[in-house]
């Protein structure tokens, strides 16, 4: 880990998010709240916000203290009153009754929303979002629903190989990423391609990488809908479930130590929570105090797997308190709700230098990839309900229409144009070459080692040998 973190201080500085758009927008509520670190550190109020309970930390901040056992020790005493014990991490109170707690909470834990299911405003408690912004927002949610339609068709076409799609969790995408900075690093899952789009990924550039051409960032070595951007601050995706967790949070504590305004942000599934990574990278994000957003897409599903097979705790949301960690359940189909909780937890982020976690409820409204057939264990109707009742595009444009920013010709518009954005984007892709054979080869070492030059050799001659199984670029 000390390896990784010194790493990761270096790689760092080489990011350069020169990118845009949010510059320009200047949202005034978005000011930079670093200079105000120190006094939330100096101070012990760590409570500072109106949307928390007033409940007391248990631990304070203690940082580099933590190694010191004499210290701990020498405060274990009763503090005067003989039925309590001061044990690290505060005043425990003895009592007489033999209580178990239970396994099942008095009430779930509720979900923030600010929009109902019809566009309408229920809340008064969120973050207001300019005209500009907001139209942003729908335009690319719109976007990346037609990107999923035509990649996905494109994949069932048998022009590219696999696709992903975000269909469902279209909010949770875009408006996460609205509410965040280009300087925070994005450590992603799959499923949030919507979130590089926000940046500014352009539709050529995600054609590029799931057709593997030469212009692709990744030189065609991911499979598709695995991008990557240094320029926007997005760690290439790995399918490998939840390992960007723990990068996250390394990162996380790195621009902690860098004195950088800025956190990291990590999405994960569901499922995403099962492995060892998340419970060993939430722990460390407490006691580090590493300015990470832990973002959960709590989709149902993680792929045949029902979230009743895989956890019996309330969500995800509840694991945050169990490790010290601030947390909220909000609906992930609303996409005012998730802009105002990611904005919040964002400052919290950096400002208290503090992790939090964001579990979004929502659902996978398609297959999980184009690898599934999601029919085979979910019913119909369920999917259907979720996709027209709770479609959160909809949603957010019944509350555009509402605020009078949008018309029905602005949807027409908008459609046709992405559609015919996406298929360009398709067509040029197709026709670009791809990277030549050698390029799997290069990136790695300087001077590559004796056994990558013999693997080389040998591809070289199965290609000689068998030139009718290979396409006609590989020769080069
Ligand atoms: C470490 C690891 N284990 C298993 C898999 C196979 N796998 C790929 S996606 C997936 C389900 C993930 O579900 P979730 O985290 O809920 O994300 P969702 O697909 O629902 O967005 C599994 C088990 C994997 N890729 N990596
Ligand atoms: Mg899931």
């Amino acid at each position: 880990m000390a390896l990784y973190l010194s790493k990761s201080r270096k790689i760092l500085p080489h990011l350069k998010p020169k990118m845009s758009f949010l510059g320009k927008i200047n949202l005034s509520s978005w000011n930079s709240c670093f200079s105000q670190n120190q006094a939330f550190l100096s101070t012990n109020g760590r409570n500072p916000h109106p949307f928390l309970c007033n409940r007391p930390a248990l631990f304070t901040s203690r940082r580099f203290d933590s190694a010191k056992a004499d210290k701990h020790l020498g405060s274990l005493h009763n503090g005067g009153d003989p039925q309590a014990l001061n044990f690290p991490g505060g005043i425990v109170k003895f009592t007489p009754e033999m209580k178990f707690l239970s396994e099942v909470p008095e009430e779930r834990i509720h979900c923030y929303r600010v929009l109902d299911d019809s566009g309408q405003l229920v809340s008064k408690n969120f973050v207001q979002v300019d005209k500009d912004i907001a139209l942003k927002m729908y335009r690319d949610m719109v976007t990346l629903q037609t990107m999923d339609t035509i990649f996905y068709e494109a994949q069932r076409q048998g022009r590219i190989s696999f696709y992903v799609t975000a269909i469902g969790e279209e909010a949770i995408n875009i408006a996460s990423a609205a509410a965040l900075s280009m300087d925070d690093l994005v450590f992603p899952q799959y499923r949030e391609a919507g979130v590089l789009l926000w940046r500014g990924f352009t539709l050529q550039e995600f054609a590029n990488q799931c057709f593997g051409n030469k212009n692709d960032n990744g030189k065609g070595r991911q499979m598709p809908a695995h991008y990557g951007s240094n320029k926007h601050n997005y760690f290439t995706i790995a399918s490998t479930v939840a390992t960007q967790i723990p990068h996250a949070v390394g990162a996380a504590y790195s621009l902690k130590m860098d004195g950088r305004d800025a956190c990291t942000v990590t999405y994960f599934g569901d499922g995403g929570t099962s492995t060892g990574d998340f419970h060993a990278a939430i722990n460390f994000a407490a006691v580090m105090e590493a300015p990470v957003i832990l973002f959960c897409r709590n989709n149902g599903w993680a792929i045949s797997t029902p979230i009743s097979d895989q956890f019996r705790s309330d969500g995800i949301v509840v694991r945050g308190q169990a490790y010290g960690v601030r947390s909220i359940r909000v609906d992930g189909n609303d996409t005012l709700a998730v802009f105002s909780a990611v904005h919040v937890a964002r400052k919290m982020a950096i400002c208290e230098s503090r992790p939090v976690l964001i579990e979004a409820l929502t659902y996978r409204a398609g297959h999980h990839t184009t690898s599934d057939d999601s029919s085979r264990y979910r019913s119909i109707e369920e999917i259907e309900w979720w996709r027209v009742a709770q479609d959160p595009v909809a949603r957010f444009r019944k509350w555009l229409e509402g605020e009078g920013w949008w018309t029905s010709l602005d949807e027409t518009d908008i459609r046709n144009h992405a559609r015919q954005e996406v298929l360009l984007a398709i067509q040029v892709a197709e026709k670009v070459e791809k990277p030549t054979l050698k390029e799997i080869f290069t990136d790695v070492y300087d001077s590559p080692p004796s056994n990558l030059c013999d693997q080389e050799e040998s591809l070289r001659e199965m290609v000689k040998r068998h030139p009718q199984d290979y396409p006609s670029y590989f020769s080069s």
